[in-house]
């Protein structure tokens, strides 16, 4: 990533099981693996994108923390200096929405210039079986109207709304009025950094795993 500055930072906060890697990995890489047995990330991981608003380029700098409480004190560490964060709970899981809240009520307290994203994951599965929602859509609008935030629900298995909730991510950022020095416009087509989430907790260097042409500006 040499050369590349990361311009908005972006926290994955929630908890363990939540679905916070699959997000990622999925808008990064545009993969998921339904097969692959679940590994809880350990400390954190980062992953970079860059992404064009309004003939802007914007590069998230997207943080991936462990959701599991062991390592809570890490995370705390990693949403410091974040201009946004995706706080995810899982739909089939209510007690994943008090864990959110806690998270909601650590950045209102500690980071107030980062807007919320507040992200029901694992939508295919409530889709597949209405009976399994345990988190009330309705319930969550109106949470997020009283903390000023923005809801969407989004499947990492089937992709849907994933690439939608980043781009909101990154307009929200974008259009701020506070962030203007640090957008660069978009004057020639971009190289697309493609990266790979470390998951070394000792060691949070971004993989580069080679360039490709396209991307936000093609
Ligand atoms: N069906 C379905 N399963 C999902 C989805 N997202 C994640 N999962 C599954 O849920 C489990 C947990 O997902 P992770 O992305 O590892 O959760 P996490 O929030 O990163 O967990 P920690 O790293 O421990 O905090 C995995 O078995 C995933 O395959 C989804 O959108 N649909
Ligand atoms: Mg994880």
């Amino acid at each position: 990533m040499a050369g590349s500055r990361v311009d908005c930072k972006v926290v994955l906060l929630g908890k363990a099981y939540g679905g916070k890697t699959s997000l990622v990995e999925r808008y990064l890489h545009d993969r998921f693996n339904a097969e692959m047995p679940y590994q809880n990330t350990i400390g954190a991981a980062f992953g970079a994108k860059r992404v064009e608003v309004d003939g802007k380029i914007v590069t998230l700098g997207i943080w991936d923390t462990a959701g599991s409480e062991r390592y809570e004190a890490m995370s705390k560490i990693y949403y410091r200096g974040a201009k946004a964060a995706v706080v995810c709970y899982d739909l089939t899981d209510d007690g994943s929405f008090e864990r959110a809240k806690f998270w909601v009520k650590e950045l209102n307290d500690n980071e107030e210039a980062c807007r919320v994203y507040l992200c029901g994951t694992k939508l295919d599965l409530v889709q597949e079986n209405r009976k399994a929602r345990r988190v009330d859509y309705h319930m969550t609008t109106d949470y997020a109207d009283e903390i000023h935030a923005e809801v969407i629900e989004t499947s990492s298995k089937t992709g849907f709304n994933v690439c939608e909730l980043f781009e909101k991510v990154a307009e929200g950022f974008a259009r701020d009025p506070a962030n203007k020095q640090t957008v660069q416009i978009c004057s020639s087509v971009p190289q697309y950094p493609s990266t790979s989430l470390s998951k070394d907790a000792e060691n949070f260097q971004v993989t580069e795993q080679g360039r490709s042409r396209g991307g936000c500006c093609s």
